[in-house]
């Protein structure tokens, strides 16, 4: 296991010097509602499935919860003035569902609405841009007590409640994503138990996959027709899945979860249809007329990616695929997570080669346990060095003609990292649980002085 170092010494391993970025182009940060907000019992939010999850035996890592989080609820001010501080373009934040309508649909929550409304007009106020992301997981509990993502109403619960907000805030906030990371919470929430609701069923797997698709297209329709100049975008993480030590047993398993992964939300959405293996098992329940609904005109692709994923079979699982590991040799940061920032500068030129659109990487980042020495100070060269090859990559597809348009990086603040709870800390910011204290680690500065050299040379 290495910190990524020896990839940055290797002479020639990303060379070139990086062509000047477009003028426009957008550098910002991204975090998630029910990751950094708190307050999860107060003025009147709703409870949702990650409340459950949290409450549920073996749910979430020592018990964590994301009742106080980073108290962001509370502390949105002081947030907005570190990313200020950092002299980010853009904010990626995501609205709670239950905050804004408790039960999933039906009543409003006054004092939910004014929350994103105090928030978007700070974030306006720091001159910064909002990017508003409908759907981060945090499903309504009552909602899914009526069958959840399973259900097919569910994508009409959606279109309302993506039309509360585009009505709330759309004269102020232009940017727009549906959903972020369809893939994960559909598999983890319903075949691989590891998110909530914690559901392993092939069959409400497949039904989650095409409600999310249709309640995607919904939203999309649903945004054009109220938010005038919106530019809306969806998020998908897109990683290369290599079958586990290059085994040739592994290979279909590896197919298998590169369709789930990859191509289950982005094909029906851009292309029209569904992955040859999934459009087999998911005939059942595509009505007349469905396709169309879910494949809408989007203005950009969203991307998250860390790292390539492994795959090898694993009968007991729903699929009989399972998470491989990376080979035992790979440079690796932080939590473990494995470093190929060739991966991600292939992943750029697919995403081109396959949709022809522009691409804002909407997350990138690097998890780890930082904290701060005697003095104080986060040192966290692991994630600079991330960022830098990352960056780099990123430039690479870029010469090679993918046309990227902003960069984000996950995240702005330590926070709750779902299954894992607070031991794995992706911020840019050191976050002290026990006093809320926000420190910026090395990386935020290093984050800073790129933002700034670059827009020095566009
Ligand atoms: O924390 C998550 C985020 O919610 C979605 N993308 C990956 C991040 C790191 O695991």
């Amino acid at each position: 296991m290495s910190d990524g170092s020896a990839i940055l010494e290797r002479p020639g391993e990303r060379p070139g010097s990086p062509m000047p970025l477009r003028s426009d182009f957008v550098w910002g940060v991204s975090t998630s509602a029910y990751q950094i907000e708190g307050a999860a019992a107060e003025d009147g939010r709703g409870p949702s499935i990650w409340d459950t999850r949290c409450r549920t035996a073996g749910g979430v890592v020592n018990g964590d919860t994301g009742d106080v989080a980073c108290d962001h609820y509370h502390r949105y001010a002081e947030d907005i003035g570190l990313m200020r501080g950092l002299g980010v373009d853009a904010y990626r934040f995501s609205v709670a569902w239950p905050r804004v309508l408790p039960r999933g649909r039906g009543a409003v929550n006054p004092a939910g609405l004014d929350f994103y409304d105090r928030l978007v007009d700070t974030v306006l106020e720091a001159g910064i841009e909002p990017w508003l992301c409908v759907y981060h997981w945090d499903l309504p509990q009552a909602l899914h007590d009526l069958g959840g993502w399973a259900n097919r109403d569910c994508a009409g619960w959606y279109a309302d409640y993506t039309a509360l907000l585009a009505r709330r805030y759309g004269d102020r906030v232009k940017r727009w994503i549906t959903f972020n990371e369809f893939s994960v919470f559909t598999l983890f929430g319903y075949a691989i138990p590891w998110a909530a609701p914690g559901i392993t069923d092939r069959e409400q797997h497949l039904r989650a996959i095409h409600h999310v698709n249709l309640a995607h297209g919904a939203g999309v329709d649903v945004i054009r027709v109220l938010v005038p100049g919106a530019s809306i975008g969806a998020v998908h993480n897109r990683q290369r899945v290599l079958p586990e030590g290059g085994r040739p047993e592994n290979e279909e398993a590896a197919a298998l979860l590169d369709e789930h992964w990859n191509l289950t939300f982005c094909d029906p959405q851009l292309l029209g249809h569904y992955p040859p293996r999934v459009a087999q098992a998911i005939e059942p329940y595509v009505q007349p007329g469905d396709m169309a609904r879910i494949c809408r005109p989007m203005d950009w692709f969203g991307l998250n990616h860390y790292g390539p994923i492994f795959a090898k079979v694993d009968p007991t699982r729903t699929w009989g695929y399972g998470w491989g590991d990376a080979p035992p040799d790979s440079p690796t940061y932080g939590v473990g997570w494995p470093i190929f920032p060739d991966v991600f500068r292939d992943e750029l030129l697919e995403i081109t080669r396959r949709y022809r659109m522009p691409i804002i990487i909407t997350e990138n980042g690097c998890g780890g346990s930082d904290s701060p020495d005697e003095s104080g100070t986060i040192d966290d060269q692991h994630r600079i060095n991330y960022l830098r090859i990352y960056n780099a990559a990123m430039h690479e597809a870029i010469r090679a003609g993918t046309d990227v348009r902003g960069y984000f990086i996950w995240s702005l603040l330590d926070n709750f990292e779902w299954g894992s709870g607070y031991g794995n800390r992706f911020g840019i910011v050191h976050v002290d649980f026990q006093t809320q204290k926000r420190t910026p680690k090395a990386s935020a500065r290093w984050y800073a002085d790129l933002i700034k050299r670059e827009r020095f040379r566009a």
